[in-house]
């Protein structure tokens, strides 16, 4: 039986890579800090046959020990200070978990002796590419980042091509654009869109609030995402990958489409309300890949378009605030 160990587990693709990894017959290991939260409750309700250990992307010898403890065949860095809004008050932490976390478990890998046994998948981001240097953005476009996120994962990214240059490791990075689904976080803004158009069209509330909403993004179905990650770590050779559908919207047309599917009549403006501190110090304007690559070589293609998304999303919402 193939072992996994996953950093982040309770988060987003940590749910879904979790069940993904568990129904091919995987043993699953995952990190957690030792503190006691909600997902993490929901998370051990979900999958009791995952075993949970204490450890630290910033305590290099907690990863050392973890490694050395499961002995794992792959390990799935999706681990890190991922909410981009946060990164601008918190930079140094987000420097120390996303960009120095990464280094830590490279080390941690090397350091056991492992680096010639265990398969690496570090989670790149497309706030890589930030300020974007062509349309649409592939394995070749420059990165501009434009948040201390989208530094710290640039970092992350080379620290992976370089272990895997320096030290011959299968060391392989999926630069994965915006991916969403039922077990997003409430800070991101299609959560944040679905649960409060939820809550209006069960009478909760009237009006919410957000930032910018001119900004464009591709988004995907995270179920679809973590099948490129597995894909990624049964190839001979390591290598790196966009992972996108191609589409993009703006967030106000995601606002809209989450209105039409709750059915819900008139327009933005008569649900949302402007909120001055949701606006970034630098915001990324426009992102889409170009999955050409992943397509050829993985033959991964995204199954979930958007209408299909902003549908699964919106349901979830209603279903969940309508047992409140
Ligand atoms: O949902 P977001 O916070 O996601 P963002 O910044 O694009 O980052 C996500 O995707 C990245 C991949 O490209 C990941 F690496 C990262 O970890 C994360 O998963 O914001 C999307 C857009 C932004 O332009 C933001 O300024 O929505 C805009 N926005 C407008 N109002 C808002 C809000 N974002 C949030 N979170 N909350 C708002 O009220």
């Amino acid at each position: 039986m193939k072992k996994a160990l996953i950093t982040g587990i309770t988060g987003q693709d940590g749910h879904h890579l979790t069940k993904l990894l568990l129904d091919k017959g995987y043993e699953v290991y995952g990190i957690i800090n030792g503190q006691r939260s909600s997902r993490l409750e929901n998370f051990s309700r979900e999958f009791p046959s995952a075993n949970l250990l204490n450890g630290d992307l910033t305590d290099f010898s907690s990863l050392l020990q973890i490694v050395d403890q499961v002995g794992p065949d792959e390990i799935y860095n999706l681990g890190a200070i991922s909410f981009v809004g946060l990164s601008f008050k918190q930079p140094e932490l987000t420097a120390n978990v996303t960009g120095l976390g990464t280094l830590r478990m490279l080390e941690a890998i090397r350091k056991s002796g492992m680096q010639n046994q265990v398969r690496f998948y570090q989670a790149s981001s497309s706030e890589m590419f930030g300020k974007v240097r062509e349309t649409p953005q592939n394995e070749l476009t420059a990165f501009h980042p434009r948040s201390p996120y989208g530094v710290a994962k640039t970092f992350a990214h080379y620290t992976s091509l370089n272990y895997r240059e320096a030290y011959g490791m299968h060391s392989s990075s999926g630069i994965l654009f915006n991916h969403e689904g039922e077990y997003r976080g409430h800070e991101f803004v299609t959560r944040k869109i679905t649960s409060n158009v939820a809550k209006i069209k069960l009478g909760k509330i009237a009006k919410f609030s957000l930032g910018d909403l001119t900004p464009k993004r591709d988004w995907g179905y995270a179920g679809d995402y973590v099948e490129a990650m597995w894909l990624m770590l049964q190839q001979d050779k390591p290598d790196d990958y966009v992972i996108a559908t191609g589409q993009i919207h703006t967030v106000r047309e995601f606002v809209e489409k989450s209105l039409e599917v709750a059915g819900l009549e008139g327009g933005v403006e008569d649900y949302v309300e402007f909120d001055t501190n949701m606006v970034r110090p630098s915001e990324v304007d426009l992102l889409i890949g170009d999955a050409a690559k992943a397509k050829a070589k993985l033959g991964w293609t995204p199954k979930v378009g958007f209408d299909q998304l902003v549908q699964i999303m919106v349901e979830n919402d209603l279903n969940i605030e309508s047992k409140r």
